[in-house]
């Protein structure tokens, strides 16, 4: 008999299916990595090619092995995906279990979509690629004659690179990701204490495979495997791990313990517990006065940081940069950063080597506060950063802390104690668009690391060293304002501010402060948009203001993979390639070995017959070619090529050079005997570790990429720069800025975030996603007889701020804190007009429940421009 899930989905997929690939990532550890080995081996004896992977279902990038019968056509039938047994970011979820499916799923996009009716109606006929790239170029070109080449916009969430090659090649610095309503906030906290070069998700990580207890405050790991499964490992070994979470996430429900904290209110609770340690004296102060700016002296007035230059009224910039300390002997003394140019003896090169300006036998003061006087006379009052810090602290006192946060004063005492005592480590953040105090509480985090002094140390928060590889890019010189394509051609960016940058300095990718440029054409106008890989209408914190901003632009194109919501938007859909048909070297984001690791990607799937798709980047620069053949020729790009498959072959001869090619040559120069290894290994496993990880460098060897080189527990950078007001040095908590508290008995807090099958990217149009994803909203059993709402009634729920309507039934479980609900993201509320004319039944349960970006306002916090896809809501019942 037909099952529902074959029914409603098309493909044959049993729930038993689905819930082996779940079970495999949550007992990863138990399982014997050995039978999948042996499986492996068994299939290629009976002919199958075993095929290397990194998995982008979602955006963690997992090791599989996409494994096909050879000699016949890959079809379903002949396709199996496995984890990669020996991979270090090892494992493999329910939802990469589906993504043969997905490759195989009859709703994939196959032919280019051309806009028949009015935009957002989602009413489309299908068009030639010809048609489509010459009507993209031809409503292009007067739109760049008009209004600049700065007037196209491009956005993805993860092909940026890809986009960057077209938009450079167009000539707009328009590249403008989704870091806003993602890692944002986290990439801010990393800044902060330890410089920008230390941004990336996985540039600082703690090291799971040495943690005594490990608190992830806002994380649900539902995310890369990798981790996932580190975790498991972890807590095999006896580790402990603390979720600091509203809502109670998938890997808490086992032998992790939950703090269900009160959403937005995390920073009172660090504080709070370093209040305890500081009280306790728990801390670590060896590490805060050596390695960190905890010693360096402030204004007490108004937080800035003391130079040599303020205190001998000298004006040069090295004084300017050198910082005040004051001694135990109860001198004050200077401490700074110098660059010298030092010959490796490996290479012969010469190379740039930083070390600190200081005098080792000067034993720092930790705890001080006073008054300096300048060389001109005038008496300044200081404080140290760790004075700074206790005084903060001393706000939250755990009695006083427990009202604000929900948590018992005594679990807070009980947890600073363990933190501190079992040297534990609190992790970073990814995903950290929640209340608009993210930057802060992400700051925090950091910092709260040095307290234990567990920074670059065994067990502690770590830093991420690369494997070296380098990707192909257009390079770009914002000084000159010249790019530079691998041919050497060279060609100039007129315009170099990028259009979120006029209104968020700092952002890594605020693509909703273009709202400005649509409306008022300030500080100049944006009139067309790419979209690639990226469903806006999911992604961004409020949608109707996204909605709004898709109608303003003269032209909207999307590449997609698949028929998502967006496209109703878009005056041509491009129907593009998904990555178990593309291949090519990329760098292991979440190593376990926490070094620098690389993947091979060669799924060898081919595109399904009768389906048109390319890959990204060809339509970006054939359309380029169509309206500028001199544009396009700045990367050789001087005919059109009619096949995806002449378009890979050009391709690869631009990226020569870059890449794996490079990695090796550098490698074979320094160490043949690693490049050798390296080899095998990629080719033995399809990855290589190429780097191991090494501690105790940061910043004892090397300093950070901070004003100080140190560790800054408190930022000294946003003072440095007139335009970065808004971050504070001291991350001092700040309660919820980004919409009304709830109030009345009726009134929520609403938190998002995913959950284990729900999915952004592919995942959300798999079987798995309608099998196991919750998409209704979540509330407590408790208020929900405290309101008399029954399980699966159907509620009106109301955003506070905007007056945002919409119906969801509801589910009753005590896994979401009192006076919260919880609505994944990316699981619920898909309203995809095109996906409702290829597929209703799909776009029934698409439909299901609500996207929480409904809801939110859409607050972005300044300089670096989060967004807060928190909000609050209000409730009423419609029917039991
Ligand atoms: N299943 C699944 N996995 C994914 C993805 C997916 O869409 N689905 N996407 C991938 C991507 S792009 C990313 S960035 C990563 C992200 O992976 P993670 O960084 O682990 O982030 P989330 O899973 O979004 O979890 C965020 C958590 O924050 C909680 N939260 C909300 N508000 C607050 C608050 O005020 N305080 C605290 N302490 N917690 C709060 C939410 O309940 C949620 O559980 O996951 C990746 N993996
Ligand atoms: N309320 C709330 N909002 C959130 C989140 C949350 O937890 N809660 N999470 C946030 C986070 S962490 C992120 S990263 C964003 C992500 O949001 P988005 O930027 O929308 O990213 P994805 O959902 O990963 O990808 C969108 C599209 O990429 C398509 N795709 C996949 N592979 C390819 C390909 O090779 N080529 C092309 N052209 N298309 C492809 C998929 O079909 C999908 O439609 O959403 C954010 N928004
Ligand atoms: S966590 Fe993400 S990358 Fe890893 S297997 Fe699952 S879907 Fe793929
Ligand atoms: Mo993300």
């Amino acid at each position: 008999m037909e099952t529902r899930t074959e029914r409603r989905t098309g493909v044959g997929l049993s729930r038993r299916t689905l819930l082996a690939g779940t079970a495999a990532a949550a007992g990863a550890s138990a399982i014997s990595w050995k039978v999948i080995a042996e499986q492996i081996e068994t299939l290629k004896k009976e002919g199958w090619e075993a095929n290397p992977v990194a998995c982008k279902v979602c955006g963690g990038g997992c090791g599989l092995i996409i494994m096909k019968k050879t000699g016949v056509k890959p079809s379903l039938a002949t396709v199996r995906v496995f984890p990669n047994p020996t991979h270090p970011q090892r494992g493999m979820c329910g939802r990469a279990s589906q993504a043969a499916m997905l490759w195989a799923s009859p709703y994939r996009l196959k032919k280019p979509l051309k806009r028949v009716g009015a935009r957002g109606e989602g009413k489309f006929k299908e068009v030639s690629w010809d048609e489509a790239l010459d009507g993209i170029a031809k409503q292009l070109k007067p739109i760049v004659e008009k209004y600049g080449e700065s007037s196209v916009v491009y956005t993805s969430h993860t092909l940026s690179g890809i986009q960057k090659w077209a938009s450079f090649t167009l000539g707009t610095i328009n590249q403008i990701g989704h870091e806003a309503t993602c890692n944002t906030a986290g990439n801010a906290g990393r800044i902060l204490a330890f410089g920008k070069k230390y941004q990336g998700k996985n540039k600082i990580d703690p090291d799971y495979d040495h943690a005594s207890v490990i608190m992830l405050v806002g994380r649900s790991i539902n995310c890369p495997m990798g981790v996932a499964h580190r975790l498991v490992e972890a807590k095999d070994r006896g580790a402990k791990v603390i979720f600091v979470n509203p809502w109670q996430p998938d890997p808490a429900l086992g032998t992790a313990d939950w703090i269900p904290v009160v959403p937005g209110t995390d920073g009172a609770l660090i504080f709070s517990m370093l209040q305890v340690m500081i009280r306790e004296k728990l801390y670590d102060a060896e590490f805060l006065a050596r390695q960190t700016n905890a010693a360096y002296l402030v204004s007490s007035d108004d937080g800035h940081p003391i130079t040599k230059a303020e205190l001998t009224g000298t004006d040069s910039d090295a004084d300017k940069a050198l910082y005040a300390m004051r001694t135990k002997a109860g001198t004050v003394v200077f401490r700074g950063v110098k660059t010298e140019k030092v010959t490796d003896p490996a290479t012969g090169k010469e190379k740039e080597v930083q070390s600190f300006i200081e005098n080792a036998s000067d034993v720092p003061e930790l705890e001080w506060k006073g008054e300096l006087k300048t060389k001109a006379g005038a008496v300044i009052p200081v404080k140290t950063v760790f004075t700074a810090y206790a005084e903060e602290a001393s706000k939250y006192e755990p009695a006083a802390a427990a009202k604000i946060t929900g948590i018992a004063a005594d679990r807070i005492v009980r947890l600073a104690r363990l933190m501190a005592t079992k040297k534990g480590v609190f992790e970073d953040n990814w995903y950290s668009s929640r209340n608009g105090n993210d930057v802060e509480l992400c700051h925090l985090l950091c910092a709260a690391n040095a307290f234990i002094g567990n920074v670059d140390q065994q067990g502690g928060l770590c830093v991420e060293e690369g494997s070296g590889l380098t990707s192909s890019a257009i390079k770009f010189d914002g000084k000159t304002k010249t790019c530079t394509a691998p041919n050497g051609t060279t060609w100039e960016i007129t315009n170099t501010l990028r259009a979120d940058h006029a209104y968020f300095p700092e952002a890594p990718g605020s693509f909703f402060a273009l709202q400005k440029e649509l409306e008022e054409e300030k500080p100049y106008p944006v009139k067309a948009l790419f979209v690639t890989a990226s469903n806006l209408l999911q992604r961004e914190a409020n949608t109707d203001r996204m909605r709004k901003m898709l109608m303003k632009f003269d032209l909207v194109v999307v590449q997609d993979v698949m028929p998502q919501e967006t496209c109703d938007y878009a005056d041509y859909v491009l129907p593009a390639t998904m990555f178990l048909e593309k291949g090519g070297v990329t760098g292991i984001e979440f190593a376990r070995e926490m070094g620098g690791a690389i993947q091979r990607n060669a799924p060898g799937l081919p595109i399904p017959d009768g389906n048109e798709s390319r890959d990204d980047l060809f339509p970006l620069l054939e359309v380029i070619r169509r309206a500028w053949p001199e544009r396009a020729a700045r990367l050789g790009y001087t005919k059109e090529c009619k096949t995806n498959a002449d378009f890979r072959k050009w391709n690869k001869t631009l990226s020569e050079g870059y890449g794996l090619p490079k990695l090796m040559a550098d490698l074979e120069a320094k160490d043949p005997e690693k490049a050798k290894a390296v080899k095998e290994s990629l080719d033995a496993n399809g990855w290589a570790l190429v780097k191991p990880k090494a501690y105790g460098t940061y910043p004892y060897k090397k300093p950070f990429d901070t004003p100080t080189g140190k560790m800054e527990i408190y930022a000294f950078w946003p003072y440095l720069k007139a335009n970065r007001k808004g971050v504070p040095g001291l991350p001092a908590w700040e309660p919820v800025k980004a919409y009304t508290l709830p109030s009345k008995p009726n009134e929520f807090y609403m938190v998002s975030g995913k959950n284990l099958q729900g999915n952004s990217g592919l995942g959300m149009f798999g079987p798995g996603s309608h099998a196991n994803s919750e998409r209704r909203a979540v509330m407590n059993p408790d208020d929900a007889s405290r309101l008399g709402v029954k399980e699966n009634a159907l509620l009106e729920i109301r955003a506070i701020d905007t007056g945002f309507t919409e119906k969801s039934r509801v589910h009753l479980s005590y896994r979401i804190k009192q006076g919260c609900l919880h609505m994944p993201g990316f699981s619920g509320g898909t309203r995809s007009k095109l996906l409702r004319a290829m597929s209703p039944e799909t776009a029934d349960w698409m439909e299901e429940g609500v996207n929480p970006n409904w809801f939110a306002t859409g607050y972005a916090s300044p300089v670096f421009g989060p967004l807060a896809n928190n909000g609050s809501v209000s409730v009423k019942v419609l029917s039991d």
